[in-house]
């Protein structure tokens, strides 16, 4: 196919680059993290959607070398911020059952020289679908390293609690669709985002909610007790200078 043909090519032809969205603390509405969000501008099809290419990486296992460019670069401009921000990085299923991921993380963090506490490893319930043994394993890996796993739209995909026993996860994602149903009125997100907090809570992990769009909705999150916002209403993804002046010390 000629997209695949183009995506082969992209990261040589440096079509690639990260836009960089903040991740706020509900309560103080401060900066404590960005979600690194990988763009495609190809000089053959334009500006091709992440939702469009993304799944086409995946099953071509391009995502593999994509990934690795994504870990290294997000560490590299991660490790320009304050210390206390930390960057939060999406990793497919097939990345993270390549015997080979944990040591890209390490050698990710040591050519960057971001400490690993900053960096948030953002996985789908997708990866216990296959290979549940290996992606588990992998995970305990980076955790060992220090680096944080968040499980990420979680509540869309094929939710089994069971590996929320297994594995400390730092933090848990509320996908978009549930605060924008509760955002509608609709009592049966508001009660699922009440229990996944709850459960987030009990289990000592910290919530986020994802696809905060208005004043009303972060008020809402708030009150129903998520520890971090992320959404249109407090930024959207931006380039990596436009990040960086959001935090960097005034002079
Ligand atoms: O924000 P956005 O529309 O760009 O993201 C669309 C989808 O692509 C989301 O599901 C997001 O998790 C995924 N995505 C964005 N960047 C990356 C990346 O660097 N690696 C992987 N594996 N997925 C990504
Ligand atoms: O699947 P994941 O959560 O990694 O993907 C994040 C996706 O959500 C990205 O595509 C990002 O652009 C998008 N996004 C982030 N904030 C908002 C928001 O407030 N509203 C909408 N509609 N999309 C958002
Ligand atoms: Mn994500
Ligand atoms: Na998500």
């Amino acid at each position: 196919r000629q997209l695949e043909f183009s995506l082969r090519k992209a990261l040589e032809r440096d079509e690639m680059v990260l836009n960089f969205q903040p991740v706020v603390d509900a309560h103080r509405e401060e900066i404590v993290s960005f979600e690194a969000l990988l763009r495609w501008q190809s000089k053959d099809h334009g500006f091709v959607s992440p939702a469009k290419f993304i799944p086409l990486a995946e099953e071509t296992r391009l995502i593999v070398p994509i990934g690795t460019w994504v870990l290294q670069q997000a560490c590299i401009e991660a490790a320009r911020w304050p210390s206390h921000i930390k960057v939060n990085i999406n990793v497919s299923p097939e990345q993270l059952i390549e015997p080979d991921f944990a040591p890209t993380v390490v050698r990710a963090l040591a050519q960057s020289g971001l400490e690993a506490s900053r960096l948030e490893i953002e996985v789908t319930e997708s990866i216990f679908m296959r290979d549940a043994q290996v992606a588990g394993a992998a995970l305990e890996e980076v955790m060992a390293l220090g680096c944080q796993v968040a499980l990420d739209d979680f509540g869309t995909g094929y939710s089994s609690l069971g590996y929320l026993r297994k594995l400390r996860f730092s933090t848990i994602k509320v996908d978009r669709s549930f605060v924008q149903g509760a955002a509608q009125g609709s009592n049966e997100s508001l009660a699922i985002i009440r229990a996944v907090v709850a459960m987030a809570e009990s289990l000592e992990m910290s919530t986020t909610a994802e696809g905060v769009e208005t004043s009303e909705e972060a008020a809402m999150i708030r009150s129903l007790g998520c520890n971090k916002i992320q959404g249109y209403y407090f930024g959207r993804p931006m380039t990596d200078v436009d990040a960086r002046k959001l935090v960097e010390p005034k002079l």
